[in-house]
């Protein structure tokens, strides 16, 4: 759930998941530079070779609400950081890298977000998927990863809006270009706000 902030606005948190090098502080940065959706400046936790060590966070604001935008840190080993950063999370966006060779790191990934948001992923918590890296020729196909989050059951999630159940989305894209990238963030970013308010008004 958002938490309300000192200047009486709505802090919705949004996190980039997905594997380590898949393009989530890519795209993050993209809608920070390029798209200029920042307010104030993105933090990122990096070790001396650039890797997310923590997280990557910047704030955007759209209409009265704020929206907290978190990367986790994607090497295996930071598990324990990426469980913290899920704490309170309002929405997902899962870039999964579309080379052929990164599979079973994305579907380890998955497994991991699986584990920690259970039945609630696509129900309360809405997500969406970027398959990133569409430039490069050695790629897997959609239906791959179609098939794959139907296996997951995260083939179909319910509609924050109206409570129906919707495919997925799931979106092409090219982090280092921007390709969908602002277009998926919308998306999720609308999802996670209507999906609050549906909530509230359910209570
Ligand atoms: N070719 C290609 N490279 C990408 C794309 N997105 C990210 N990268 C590269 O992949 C590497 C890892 O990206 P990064 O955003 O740091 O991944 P993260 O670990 O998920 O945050 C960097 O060298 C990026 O330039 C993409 O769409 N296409
Ligand atoms: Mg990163």
């Amino acid at each position: 759930m958002p938490s309300r902030g000192a200047d009486g606005k709505l802090y919705f948190k949004i996190v980039y998941w997905g594997p380590s090098l898949g393009g989530k502080t890519t795209a993050v940065k993209w809608l920070f530079k390029k798209e200029g959706m920042a307010e104030g400046k993105m933090q990122s936790i990096v070790d001396p070779t650039g890797r997310t060590l923590f997280f990557d966070r910047m704030v955007a604001g759209i209409a009265n609400v704020k929206l907290q935008i978190y990367t986790v840190a994607g090497q295996r080993r930071h598990k324990f950081q990426r469980k913290t950063i899920l704490n309170g999370v309002d929405g997902i966006i899962f870039v999964w890298d579309a080379q052929v060779e990164q599979w079973n790191e994305n579907v380890w990934s998955l497994e991991e977000l699986l584990e920690h948001l259970g039945d609630a992923l696509g129900k309360t918590i809405p997500i969406i998927f970027m398959i990133n890296k569409q430039d490069l020729p050695n790629i897997v196909k959609r239906t791959q990863v179609l098939e794959l989050l139907k296996q997951k059951g995260l083939d179909k999630v319910v509609s924050p809006m109206t409570g129906d159940e919707l495919e997925v989305q799931v979106y092409d894209t090219i982090a280092i270009q921007g390709l969908n990238v602002k277009r998926a963030f919308q998306q999720l970013a609308r999802d996670a706000v209507l999906n609050y308010y549906k909530k509230i008004k359910g209570q």
